[in-house]
């Protein structure tokens, strides 16, 4: 199956039509393309916005970037010196080699290491490695971290998550099953570490207002459906999910998004994000999510 690099990116492409774009600035997915099993030909899963920039200039908005060691405002000491989602999107990672190539589908893995602008700001030992694998109908990304460090030196206290911007019909999107689901609202604080905790009570939950919600402990697997279309999420190891859409009046003032940009996608992005995963010296954790291509059925995980 073919695997081609070239101008910083990474394409991996499959027989029956599907493909994958990722931006080594970022380790980005910019492109996803499938069939669902009624569709006939590969449509974009993923949106990006026609203004982010791909020069490595500053993170990309849209597709799926990669956030680590801390999402949103930094709120560990160790990550102090840090930006908003952390460094792993707006460094350049390294293709590694091949994980698997057949028919089944293809999967490459790249590596980040520590270099002089991380270390300047982050000063932890670690090891990432961010394997992305493309099937027929199927795309997954497992984000790999390792404390270097002998079993009883430091720990390495990070979160992680992988903020997918969906290409859909955002206000025509139901998120489920997140009914109970205990959640922390950014609009009602300066973040949601401030904000009182809600229970979700709706069975499917929407975007069709200002939405920047964090769920803690959500299951781990969820259905994003709209009329004629859809997309599965499961998870490992990432208990939390944010969902995410500014609407119009949030979403005109960002600077990278263009115009209505915010009708054509919700962000549900798995994560580790509530508390941090604490990884003593020699550990690895892995978190991993399984994007599928649905028919769009609106009705609940299966
Ligand atoms: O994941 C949701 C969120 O934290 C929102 O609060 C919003 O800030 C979004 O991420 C985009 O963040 P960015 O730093 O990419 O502009």
């Amino acid at each position: 199956m073919p695997i081609e690099q070239s101008q910083g990116k990474v394409v991996l492409k499959h027989p029956k039509g599907a493909s994958a774009e990722i931006l080594l600035y970022g380790a980005t997915v910019l492109s996803w393309k499938a069939a669902s099993a009624t569709d006939v030909m590969p449509k974009e899963r993923l949106f990006v916005s026609g203004k982010a920039a791909l020069d490595g200039s500053k993170p990309v908005r849209g597709g799926i970037p990669v956030v680590f060691p801390c999402f949103g405002a930094p709120s560990h000491p160790d990550h102090s010196k840090l930006p908003q989602h952390g460094f792993a999107r707006s460094e350049t990672w390294s293709f590694s080699d091949v994980v698997l190539d057949n028919e089944a589908g293809v999967s490459v893995r790249l590596t980040l290491l520590p270099n002089d602008s991380i270390q300047a700001r982050f000063g932890k030992p670690f090891e990432l490695a961010y394997v992305v694998t493309l099937s027929e109908h199927q795309l997954s990304t497992d984000l790999h971290v390792k404390n270097p460090g002998t079993p009883g030196s430091a720990t390495l206290e990070f979160q992680a998550l992988f903020h997918n911007y969906i290409r859909a019909t955002a206000n025509d999107v139901l998120v489920t099953p997140l009914q109970g689901v205990t959640y922390y609202d950014k609009t009602e604080a300066t973040d949601e570490l401030k904000a009182q905790p809600k229970t979700e009570t709706r069975s499917g939950v929407d975007v069709k207002t200002f939405t920047d919600s964090v769920y803690e402990n959500a299951g781990g697997k969820y259905q994003v459906a709209w009329p004629g279309g859809g997309v599965q999420v499961k998870t490992r190891n990432l208990k939390d999910v944010v969902i995410w859409n500014p609407q119009a009046e949030a979403g005109s003032k960002i600077g990278d998004m263009e115009g209505g940009g915010w009708e054509k996608y919700v962000c549900v992005e798995p994560g580790y994000v509530r508390g941090f995963v604490v990884l003593a010296g020699g550990e690895t954790w892995v978190g991993q999510q399984v994007l599928t291509v649905t028919d769009g059925s609106l009705g609940a995980i299966a």
